[in-house]
């Protein structure tokens, strides 16, 4: 597998994932702000031409929450799923989703200082709504879906820690607890070590 990677980017979450399954894997580093990421090559993988993207044989997978979801169902010895079907996996396809599809762009248009005209239109709604979402989903103890750790946590809890250390957001303290929790992680600590360090908060 390679998983084309940058350590300023979302790639983190993924290079995250990766070491919670601790597989192996070549680790491509794309510098896109020295414009690596517009190359023929690159956008043939990628026509988004961002990052991260994971590739397996001839699989593309472009995505954080697809490319946690795809390794997490690839190697279900690590335990990093719920059981397909399950009463968990429903909640789980919910905490997966809601990450890039109603969190990321709410916070995006927050940071630029706009909000959607049209809230009940925008598929994200509003901040008050997204954030009263966060907060009944963030758990109050252990993980996303209690006792057993899973992707959904690498990719729920790793966009709130992202929101934390570029303060999007105000986190209560029952947010603030689980991303404290998440940065405990050996495999959190080894995937952001170089990004943390780059951005001083380290
Ligand atoms: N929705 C995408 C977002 C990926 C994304 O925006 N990546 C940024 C880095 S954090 C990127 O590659 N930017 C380069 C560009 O768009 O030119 C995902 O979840 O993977």
């Amino acid at each position: 597998m390679k998983h084309y990677y940058n350590p300023m980017s979302r790639a983190v979450t993924t290079d995250w994932m990766l070491r919670e399954l601790d597989v192996q894997h070549e680790q491509i580093i794309v510098d896109f702000i020295g414009g690596e990421n517009s190359s023929a090559e690159f956008r043939g993988i990628n026509p988004m031409g961002k990052l991260p993207v994971l590739v397996d044989g001839g699989t593309v997978v472009t995505e954080v929450a697809a490319i946690c979801a795809y390794l997490a169902d690839k190697f279900p010895e690590k335990r990093l799923a719920p059981e397909i079907g399950s009463v968990d996996r429903a909640a789980y396809y919910r905490y997966l989703f809601l990450a890039g599809n109603t969190i990321e762009p709410a916070f995006s248009l927050a940071t630029l200082g706009l909000e959607h005209p049209e809230p009940a239109s925008a598929g994200w709604g509003d901040m008050p709504r997204v954030l009263a979402t966060i907060e009944a989903m963030t758990p109050e103890t252990a993980w996303a879906l209690g006792e057993q750790f899973t992707a959904a946590d690498v990719v729920f809890g790793g966009l709130l820690d992202f929101s934390m250390v570029f303060n999007w957001i105000d986190a209560s303290p029952k947010v603030a607890a689980y991303v404290a929790r998440i940065r405990q992680r050996p495999s959190y600590r080894e995937s952001h070590g170089a990004f943390l360090e780059i951005l001083g908060k380290k």
